[in-house]
């Protein structure tokens, strides 16, 4: 700490231990009620919500704060059906040849396919960047660090802060997504990460009946 670098105090709320029990399950049941859609409705939401759950996102932790993300929004229904042709393009090529039929196994629980309507329907798609370099304050160029790790964690609050608003999503990956860049004319320091429509769910939408998998099977203590 120093001049150059300053500290500020942090006194986050300390919250007794069975407050902090039933916060804890309350987060868990919230973040529990959701689920990835691919049934959108068309009904408009409002930007504010889009602009809200990116502010979210960004104050996710990074290597060495630098923030390398870029959250593209995008709600011009020309761009939309731009890249849904494109990421369809892609995906029919990758599951008619690119995908092992060990991975269409996988994927046959989910029932996708190819076709990707949702791209067109749900009101936005946010198409995060991951940013292998950015510009400092004098106006250098400077390396990122723990750029998928950032990217990442930042997608997931991301993907919390929709939940909370009674908005959904879906982690989209066409692969490949260079499209994405081109048609979004991002900067060659910039990659496309993920693709998320963003939407209320249909009024008849369904999900696959998964289960997810039960502490024991997702934590170990002191092995
Ligand atoms: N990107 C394709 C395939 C796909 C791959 C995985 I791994 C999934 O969990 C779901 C889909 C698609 O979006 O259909």
């Amino acid at each position: 700490m120093n001049d150059a670098h300053p500290f500020v105090p942090y006194r986050p709320a300390r919250i007794a231990p069975d407050d902090m029990i039933g916060r804890g399950r309350a987060f868990f049941e919230a973040m529990d009620g959701r689920r990835s859609v691919r049934h959108f409705s068309d009904e408009p939401v409002p930007r504010a919500a889009i602009e809200w759950a990116i502010r979210a996102a960004s104050t996710a932790p990074s290597g060495a704060h630098m923030q390398p993300w870029t959250f593209v929004a995008i709600d011009d229904p020309m761009r939309k059906r731009e890249i849904r042709l494109a990421a369809e393009e892609e995906e029919r090529k990758s599951y008619e040849h690119r995908m092992s039929p060990q991975w269409l196994r996988a994927l046959a629980p989910l029932g996708t396919d190819w076709h990707k309507p949702y791209l067109e329907t749900a009101p936005y798609l946010v198409v995060v960047f991951e940013q292998s370099t950015g510009v400092d304050d004098d106006g250098e160029r400077r390396k990122h660090y723990y750029v998928r790790e950032s990217v990442g964690i930042a997608c997931g609050f991301f993907i919390a802060a929709l939940h909370t608003m009674g908005l959904c999503t879906l982690t989209h990956t066409p692969s490949p997504m260079g499209f994405l860049s081109r048609i979004l004319r991002r900067p060659a320091n910039e990659k496309p990460y993920i693709l998320f429509p963003v939407g209320y769910a249909a009024d008849d939408a369904v999900v696959p009946a998964l289960v997810r998998k039960p502490l024991d099977a997702v934590c170990v203590w002191n092995p």
